[in-house]
């Protein structure tokens, strides 16, 4: 008998941390799976953890045959700046990635004869406004507004939006028999994520994260951006808390495939008052690089989550304010007092 699990790729990053907690509550087996040996710290809450590459086919083999798969969550992905270096290896990693994890899960909804989800962490890369008048004329976006990104990891993420869609909806819809692909995806545009426990490697967002845990450690940042860029934010208790309520949302109260989550939007002089309020020494500077500046002025500077909320509830438990003083502030200063 195959266990029945639900898998997390790219386990070992900032929402595989929290997610992999969360699961664990409610009893769920997790495989995990990272290019890295799983952390120690996660590894008691797995049902098994595999250090492996997404794009590993004897792997993917090893996993159909070893295991029931009921649900997927497939976090694994280079972020907005590292593609930019290595843009054909971002288009492998993160669209045939996808590809491959998408055709696992058809194959295991064959085996198993039941549907099997897919949650993707979608972005706001997905956006590319022209240049920041827009940016700032149209304020919040809708999900089907403003789709050109202007990254490698943007375009990647759109299009495995679609693929998801295709194979959820319109499935070799030429065949002589219809027939599904079993596959039910579901995606969620992420805003910049910040997390107390782990920090981000390769976005562009992570300019917010940076600051703050540079401040905790009493180390300086320069921050990459000016102090007028704007982009959505989200705590990471709440970027997992909507991954699993839309993977818990009923089927037929979905009225799409992608949604956007918002949270709070602040300037980054906003969060660096916000550091300071925390940390009065932290020697916080901008150093804007333009480029990386660029790209955070493509992103919209706040998303409009109206069907997220109308179709499975989506309310996020921190706004600015309480995501510092009850969520980064004392779990940021306790993260390191333990370590010094
Ligand atoms: C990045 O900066 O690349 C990510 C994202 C916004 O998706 N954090």
């Amino acid at each position: 008998m195959r266990v029945p699990v639900t898998l997390i790729t790219g386990a070992n990053g900032e929402i595989g941390h929290g997610l992999i907690e969360h699961l664990r509550k409610n009893g769920t087996a997790v495989v995990a799976l990272d290019l890295k040996p799983i952390d120690e710290s996660l590894r008691p809450y797995c049902h098994a953890h595999i250090a492996g590459d997404i794009l590993d086919d004897f792997l993917m083999g090893r996993l159909v045959s070893e295991y029931e798969i009921n649900a997927i969550y497939h976090l694994a992905a280079l972020l907005s700046t590292r593609a930019e270096y290595t843009p054909e290896t971002a288009h492998s990693v993160n669209v045939e990635g996808t590809l491959k994890l998408i055709k696992l899960a058809v194959e295991q909804a064959r085996w198993h004869g039941h549907r099997v989800k897919f949650l993707f962490p979608s972005s706001i890369a997905a956006y590319g406004l022209p240049d920041v008048e827009t940016k700032n004329k149209v304020g919040r976006v809708r999900e089907t507004d403003w789709n050109f990104p202007t990254t490698m990891y943007g375009c990647n993420k759109l299009y495995c939006e679609h693929l998801g869609r295709y194979y959820t909806l319109h499935y070799r819809q030429l065949a002589a028999e219809q027939t599904t692909s079993g596959v039910d995806f579901r995606a969620i545009r992420f805003p910049g994520l910040i997390s107390a426990v782990t920090m981000p490697t390769g976005g562009t967002s992570d300019y917010a994260p940076e600051m703050i845990h540079a401040a905790a450690q009493g180390k300086p940042y320069a921050c990459f951006v000016a102090p007028e860029a704007r982009i959505p934010f989200m705590a990471m208790p709440d970027g997992v808390k909507a991954l699993v309520t839309l993977a818990a949302a009923p089927e037929e109260r979905l009225t799409q495939r992608v949604y956007n989550v918002g949270a709070f939007s602040p300037t980054a002089a906003e969060i660096r008052e916000r550091v300071l309020r925390a940390f009065p020494h932290a020697d916080i500077t901008f150093k804007p690089d333009k480029p990386r500046a660029r790209i955070i002025d493509s992103w919209p500077a706040d998303v409009d989550d109206t069907a997220a909320r109308r179709d499975w509830g989506w309310q996020p438990d921190y706004d600015f304010a309480r995501a510092f003083d009850e969520y980064l502030v004392p779990t940021i200063s306790r993260y390191y007092a333990e370590r010094k």
